[in-house]
């Protein structure tokens, strides 16, 4: 295959997650906002680009660890819809057998390790994920993704601080949308630029427009091979904005209408859609035909879950590390 014909083929793939990334989200958004389905969840979209990236340029043996906004990040590894959805709305077809919920989602075989609702919590499980593998003589990398607030926990530092001493296989992927819950990441953060921490425990830090996924990717593709290679961690800063709120209904009154307007003027999936018809990557053809299949199959996956029943309550005792004796049900 030709250097040509492969970057073609790694930019269609990008939009294709991508385009599947905004449907999941959009389709959410659509069934809680109708009363069709009801589920608990912290929207990624307008974080897509970033997500995108990771799912291209992670092997499949590399491990992920991400947040209760994982949705876009657990798409790009290559976790079914279903199994994604199927947690979220609590179906026996979820990652868990629907009883961990949105902010447990997990799925080693696909190097999902963890999701965590414990702002900060993700980076020392990654170092230890990362630890492991290296102390396992493996090639593979462990990539952690949280928000520009989880920078500001001490379990971060200490994360960074290790995983730098011991030069080991992680990426730190912030993907900094600006705010924590309510609060702009400025009233929380003297420095003006995340990746700037990183100076502070001897690792290269870079600050990417976390809207473009090629400017992800690239920065991506240079950690994952310095952490292949031995030359230990690397924190990536990923601008972008958070289109949602906080969560499902948060109406966002603390963010300024213009600062809302031009971040959605600036949304990365029809930015990229249009770089691939002006690059002549795809026909407008190629680009619909995209388009509905991701469509398609979201609402296929939508079907399974709500054809699926809840779990039972003959499942409370199993998956758990102890069985109790005579547990009441
Ligand atoms: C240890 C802890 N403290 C506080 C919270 C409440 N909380 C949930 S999300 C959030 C903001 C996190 O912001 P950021 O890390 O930027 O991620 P984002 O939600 O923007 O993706 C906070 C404070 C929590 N879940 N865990
Ligand atoms: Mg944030």
């Amino acid at each position: 295959m030709s250097d040509g014909q492969a970057t073609t083929d790694v930019e269609r793939r990008l939009y294709e997650l991508m385009i599947l990334m905004k449907a999941a989200d959009d389709r959410l958004s659509k069934g809680i906002g109708t009363g069709e389905f009801m589920c608990v969840y912290w929207p990624s979209r307008g974080q897509e680009a970033i997500a995108a990236a990771m799912g291209v340029a992670l092997r499949p043996d590399d491990q992920l660890v991400t947040t209760y906004r994982g949705l876009h990040d657990l798409i790009g590894k290559g976790v079914p819809l279903e199994e994604i959805y199927g947690e979220m709305m609590g179906r026996t077809v979820g990652a868990s057998r629907g009883k961990g919920g949105t902010m447990h989602i997990a799925k080693p075989d696909k190097g999902v390790m963890l999701s965590t609702g414990i702002v900060g919590a993700g980076p020392p499980v990654a170092v230890g994920l990362a630890m492991a593998g290296k102390r396992k003589g493996l090639d593979r990398v462990t990539v952690v993704s949280f928000g520009d607030g989880a920078t500001n926990t001490g379990s971060f530092h200490e994360a960074a601080n290790m995983a730098a001493l011991w030069d080991l296989p992680l990426v730190f992927v912030c993907q900094n949308n600006l705010f924590a819950e309510m609060t702009p990441t400025s009233d929380t953060m003297k420095l003006e630029h995340v990746a700037q921490r990183a100076a502070g425990y001897g690792m290269p830090g870079v600050r990417v427009d976390g809207n473009d996924p090629l400017a992800v990717k690239s920065a991506l593709d240079d950690a994952l091979s310095r952490a292949r290679a031995g030359q230990g961690p690397t924190f990536i800063e990923c601008v972008t904005f958070r289109f949602r709120g906080h969560y499902f209904g948060d109406r966002m009154p603390y963010i300024p209408k213009e600062q809302l307007a031009a971040a959605m003027a600036a949304d990365p999936v029809p930015r990229f859609r249009e770089h691939l018809g002006q690059a002549g990557i795809c026909g407008p053809g190629e680009l619909d035909r995209i388009d509905d299949e991701a469509l398609a199959r979201v609402e296929e996956a939508l079907a399974t879950v709500m054809g699926a029943p809840s779990p039972s309550s003959d499942e409370l005792d199993h998956d758990v590390y102890a069985r109790p004796i005579g547990f009441p049900v």
